[in-house]
């Protein structure tokens, strides 16, 4: 297959993790006869820095156009003094919205030797794997108005959403949850929130739909406790864009640690975009030490979701495991017995566990 992949590297590690992608990507099309065209552009702080806005015309296009985009991390301190509107994160939340990306899956697997430096109860962690679905296109990120009132002493940030939006990312859970173990946990605020009120009720309406999943409704207080505490408890979570954000960064010590997390963005139908769930760690960016798993990860949702290569996908996770089962791990990572290497060392072991 001859596929045209946007490459968006964006600020801090993003640059480093993305390389990694492209080599293991490289391997899997001589591997098995694929063609992958890079394109890469500009997003984030350093589409500031070049163009001057976070999203160019020209890398909108561009991702539009495309198969399928690779995303690697925006933000850093460097860009805190522009005005809102200038934010890196603007670029990463305007890319999402422009080509439509509502639902954002993010499923969190522990890998077996790392496992063990999870702070919970191994017993707890073990087997666990759970797929947390966050709304993407909504929510207090992207309600207006946005804004400092009397001269910075006031603030107001908006939570809206249309029926329509949550009535799409609700059915998308169900589907997800009836390819897995046929149990939905819905996370809201419904006490305290109109919004979370309105999601319950549509929750409880779509389940008619979908009599063969079972359905828990969670306030995301309560949630955020029992996701590190009994864990195993949950298959499919969905939520809405802030909760689901929040809910995943916590999810990920369940695996051993954020660098391992992958994403897909993915719409009904079209392009879909694929980034690791952490950011841009701009106090290791340029040293050679982040962890590059979560970045080829989402390489691996990136060939199964976008190109339905499921056995190349599998291949690359293979590859990841042989690599942490061989005791190889980045300096965020715990191996009992392991040895440290760098961004580039550990991809080359995934490359070699790929070829062999
Ligand atoms: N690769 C993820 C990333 O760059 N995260 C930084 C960020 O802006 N996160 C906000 C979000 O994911 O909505």
């Amino acid at each position: 297959m001859n596929k045209q992949i946007i490459l968006l590297p964006g600020d801090g590690v993003g640059k480093e993790i993305m390389e990694a992608a492209k080599v293991v990507l490289n391997t899997v099309a001589s591997e098995f006869g694929h063609r992958f065209t890079f394109h890469q552009h500009a997003i984030g702080g350093d589409a500031i820095d070049q163009y001057g806005t976070p999203l160019p015309e020209d890398t909108i296009k561009a991702c539009h156009n495309a198969d399928a985009v690779l995303l690697g991390a925006v933000g850093g301190s460097k860009w805190d003094s522009l005005p809102a509107h200038l934010r890196p994160e603007k670029g990463l939340l305007g890319i999402r919205k422009s080509l439509g990306l509502f639902a954002n899956l993010r499923p969190i697997k522990g890998f077996a030797p790392l496992l063990h430096a999870s702070p919970l109860k191994e017993e707890v962690v073990k087997g666990n794997d759970i797929m947390i679905i966050r709304e993407l296109t909504g929510g207090l990120y992207f309600g207006k108005p946005s804004e400092r009132r009397d001269n910075g002493n006031a603030v107001v940030d908006t939570l809206s959403y249309q029926r329509s939006e949550m009535e799409r990312i609700i059915d998308k859970a169900f589907q997800t949850a009836r390819l897995r173990s046929n149990h939905l946990t819905s996370v809201d605020k419904a006490n305290v929130l109109e919004s979370s009120r309105l999601w319950r009720e549509i929750v409880n309406e779509k389940q008619q739909d979908y009599p063969d999943v079972t359905v828990e409704h969670l306030l995301v207080d309560a949630a955020a406790m029992k996701l590190i505490t009994q864990p195993t408890q949950f298959d499919v979570i969905v939520t809405e864009n802030l909760f689901g954000d929040i809910l995943s960064d916590e999810a990920s010590v369940l695996t051993g640690s954020l660098g391992m997390l992958p994403s897909a963005s993915i719409r009904t139908d079209g392009v879909g975009l694929y980034e690791p769930v952490h950011g841009s760690a701009p106090d290791i960016a340029g040293k050679g030490i982040a962890n590059p798993l979560g970045m080829i990860l989402s390489a691996a949702l990136m060939l199964k979701h976008s190109f339905q290569m499921e056995v190349e996908a599998a291949e690359i996770e293979e590859a990841v495991q042989q690599c942490l089962e061989q005791g190889y791990h980045t300096a965020d990572l715990k191996i009992a017995g392991g040895k440290q290497v760098s961004t580039k060392e550990i991809t080359e072991i995934v490359v070699e566990n790929l070829t062999t």
